[in-house]
């Protein structure tokens, strides 16, 4: 017999909307929907953009300090405007963007084709949170790869 309160719960469990889903969180760290845009026919090796936004609920400033991912050769922090960048600073209680506007992540060589709506695994890495595991959707829109400067 099911009782009330577990149809309650399953009724709640199937409204969650996926957005939340999608959070990766850490003692200070929160990640909020990592994506990259349709693949489409490319052809492995080829290079793609990673966004995301990163919230610092620490009481420290953090930085990013690069990532990795089993399917990319290399993974660069890069700004539009001003090309390669070292770090990406989070100041305590600050949001940043990782965006093709402004700073984002270049991966270079990325060595699979993954389906739209799929999810495929990259590792940032924080001077004080360490390495931080997350999942990469890869959206139903296309991204523009920026020209590389430098
Ligand atoms: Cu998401």
């Amino acid at each position: 017999m099911i009782r009330p309160v577990l149809l309650a719960l399953f009724a709640l469990l199937a409204i969650t909307p996926a957005a939340n889903a999608h959070r990766i969180k850490t003692k200070t760290l929160q990640i909020d929907h990592p994506w990259t845009g349709d693949m489409a026919e490319a052809k492995p090796p080829f290079d793609i953009v990673v966004q995301m936004v990163i919230r610092n609920t620490g009481k420290a400033a953090d930085v990013l300090t690069g990532a990795s991912s089993p399917h990319a050769e290399r993974i660069e922090l890069v700004h539009a405007a001003t090309g390669p960048q070292k770090a990406v600073e989070i100041k305590a209680g600050a949001r940043v963007e990782l965006s093709t506007k402004s700073v984002y992540l270049r991966v270079f060589g990325f060595n699979k084709l993954i389906d739209t709506y799929d999810y495929f695994p990259m590792t940032l890495n924080f001077k004080r949170a360490g390495a931080v595991k997350i999942e990469v959707m890869v959206e139903d829109v296309a991204i523009d790869l920026p020209k590389l400067i430098n």
